[in-house]
């Protein structure tokens, strides 16, 4: 069963002769993918891995009295990243919004070891968590492989002196069997400025209103909230 339209044809065939039932098609659609993954496995690809980095939440503290001042440092194969220069003072929720390219050779990619640090200028600094994101599972995955954008991953990060968590990386990460950068379409995950807009709320009817007074009506109006320090 070599395409999916010889596939499908073979499908057609089946209801034809009333045999769909049989999900024979579903059986050859599976040896199909191991068909592919066999391929997969036995050939040397040559990849991009590109990690978008979006943000982190809740991240513990390492500093006394104040939020730990993060910034990143990854590495997958011989390739480092360390966003050292860039770490932000005093957020356990900070902002990323950048993407770092891989290269990496399937199978045999190793995975990506993603460390969120704490700056200190004077005591040196502490690993807030590491979290590893492999590779080789995703990419053998055909299910993995057929989704078109690749989903947004929420990973904790973990400190080896605790098994609690110590925060959260959001995250995706793209695997494209390209050889340049330049080939793979960059989403754009900058941060967009703050904007105007209008909220409006219509009230059309209220039923069941308690009655407040002794003529046995209520003079019923309404307020609103938007922000629980400021009336609207
Ligand atoms: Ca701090
Ligand atoms: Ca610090």
């Amino acid at each position: 069963m070599g395409s999916a339209i010889e596939r499908r044809k073979f499908e057609q065939e089946m209801r034809k002769i009333d045999c769909s039932h049989l999900n024979i098609t579903h059986h050859l659609a599976n040896l199909e993918s191991d068909e592919i993954l066999k391929r997969a496995l036995l050939a040397q690809t040559k990849c991009i891995v590109r990690l978008y980095m979006i943000s982190a939440f809740d991240l513990s503290s390492r500093d006394n009295g104040s939020p730990s001042d993060p910034y990143l440092y990854l590495k997958c194969n011989n390739t480092v990243y360390n966003e050292r220069d860039n770490y932000v003072l005093d957020d356990a929720n900070p902002k990323f919004n950048k993407y770092y390219d891989f290269e990496g050779t399937f199978p045999g990619c190793s995975p990506i070891r993603i460390d969120v640090y704490d700056y200190d200028d004077i005591f040196g600094d502490d690993l807030i968590g590491t979290s590893i994101l492999d590779l080789e599972d995703r990419y053998f995955s055909m299910e993995w492989q057929a989704l078109e954008d690749k989903p947004i991953e929420y990973r904790q990060i973990y400190h080896s002196s605790t098994s609690l968590s110590q925060g959260v990386v959001k995250c995706w990460v793209e695997i494209n069997p390209l050889t340049s950068p330049e080939e793979v379409k960059v989403w754009d995950i900058s941060e967009k400025p703050p904007f105007e807009l209008e909220v409006r709320i219509c009230v059309f009817n209220a039923i069941e209103m308690k009655i407040m007074d002794w003529e046995g009506t209520s003079d019923v109006f309404f307020r609103g909230f938007f922000d629980s320090k400021e009336d609207v």
